[in-house]
C-alpha cells in the first residue's frame, strides 16, 4: 500500500475512535490514538487476514497486549472490512455485546486473544509463534506492547523466550509514548534506553518514529526478512492527532465532551 493510503487509514481509525469514545463514553482515546498509525500499516500492508474466515489457517496472529487500546483495533478491523461499521458503533461497550473496552477472544474476525491485564500478550505471542514453527506454518505473530506495560517482569520473560526458540516469526511493537496511567515514565518507573536492552535479549531491534507510516513500513519490511525476532520501538505521543489529547495523563481516562469531539473532528479533517 502507498504511504498516503496508510495515512488515510490511520486518520479514519482516529476519527472512528473519537466518535466511539464520545458516543459511548468509554474507551481510552490517548492510548488508542498513540497506536493508530501502527495499526494502519499493519492491516494496510502486513497482516494476512481472511476477513471472511476467522478460522483460516493462513491468518496471522495479532495480539494487542495493551488491551485498553481496543477501540483502535476494532476501528482498524472495521476500516479493512473485517468488522462492519454498524456492529462497531452498535456494539462497542454495549451491555451484552462482545466489543468490550478490552478485547475478547473471538469477538471479531482477527481477534484471537483476550487481553486487558497488562503483561500477558508477549508470552501468548511467543506461544503462538512457537506453535507455528512446530507446525511448519509460515504465519507471523504481531504483538503490540505499551512501554509502561514493559515495567512488568512477565514481558521480559517473553523477550527471553523468543530468543531461545529463535522466533523470527514474532514482531513486537513497543508503543513508546513515555506516558502511563498515573504519570510519565520518569515519575513512575523509567524504562531508560530500551534499544540496548532489547538487543542484549537477542532481538533485531529497530527504533522509529511511530507516527511515520513510512518508518513503520520500512521497519516491517526489515522485520519480515529477519532471522531473529524483531522489536520495533515506536516513539509515539499519547493522544497523537488532536492537540488537546496529546501527552496529557488526563486523556488516558477522559472521554471527549461535545466541544472536544467537534474540535477533534476538525483537526483530523484538516490533517486528512
Ligand atoms: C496488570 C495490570 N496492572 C494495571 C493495569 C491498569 N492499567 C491500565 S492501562 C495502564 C497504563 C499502561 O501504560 P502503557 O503500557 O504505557 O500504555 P499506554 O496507554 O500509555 O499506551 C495501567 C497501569 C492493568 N490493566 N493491568
Amino acid at each position: 500500500m502507498e504511504i498516503s493510503k496508510y495515512q488515510e487509514l490511520a486518520n479514519s481509525i482516529r476519527k472512528d475512535v473519537l466518535t466511539l469514545t464520545y458516543e459511548k463514553k468509554a474507551g481510552f482515546i490517548g492510548s488508542s490514538f498513540s497506536c493508530a498509525d501502527i495499526f494502519a500499516v499493519l492491516y494496510g500492508g502486513y497482516v494476512r487476514l481472511n476477513i471472511n474466515d476467522s478460522e483460516d489457517e493462513s491468518n496471522d496472529t495479532v495480539i494487542l497486549s495493551k488491551g485498553h487500546a481496543a477501540s483502535a483495533w476494532y476501528a482498524a478491523l472495521a476500516n479493512i472490512g473485517a468488522l462492519s461499521k454498524e456492529r462497531l458503533f452498535e456494539e462497542f461497550h454495549k451491555s451484552g455485546g462482545r466489543l468490550g473496552v478490552h478485547p475478547k477472544r473471538n469477538s471479531a474476525t482477527g481477534i484471537e486473544t483476550s487481553t486487558g491485564s497488562l503483561g500477558q500478550g508477549l508470552g501468548l505471542g511467543c506461544g503462538a509463534a512457537l506453535a507455528y514453527k512446530i507446525k511448519k506454518q509460515n504465519n507471523r505473530v504481531f504483538v503490540i506492547l505499551g512501554d509502561g506495560e514493559c515495567n512488568e517482569g512477565s514481558v521480559w520473560e517473553g523477550f527471553m523466550l523468543a530468543k531461545k526458540y529463535k522466533l523470527n516469526n514474532l514482531i513486537v511493537f513497543i508503543d513508546r509514548n513515555r506516558l502511563q496511567s498515573y504519570g510519565h515514565d520518569d515519575e513512575v518507573l523509567n524504562m531508560g534506553e530500551m534499544k540496548p536492552r532489547l538487543e542484549s535479549f537477542g532481538f533485531n531491534t529497530l527504533e522509529i518514529d511511530g507516527h511515520s507510516c513510512k518508518e513503520i513500513d520500512d521497519a516491517l519490511k526489515n522485520a519480515v526478512n529477519s532471522d531473529k525476532p524483531t522489536a520495533i520501538i515506536a516513539n509515539t505521543i499519547k493522544g497523537k492527532g488532536v492537540a488537546e489529547f496529546e501527552d496529557k495523563v488526563l486523556w488516558h481516562y477522559k472521554w471527549p465532551e461535545k466541544e472536544h469531539y467537534e474540535q477533534g473532528l476538525k483537526e483530523l479533517k484538516e490533517n486528512a
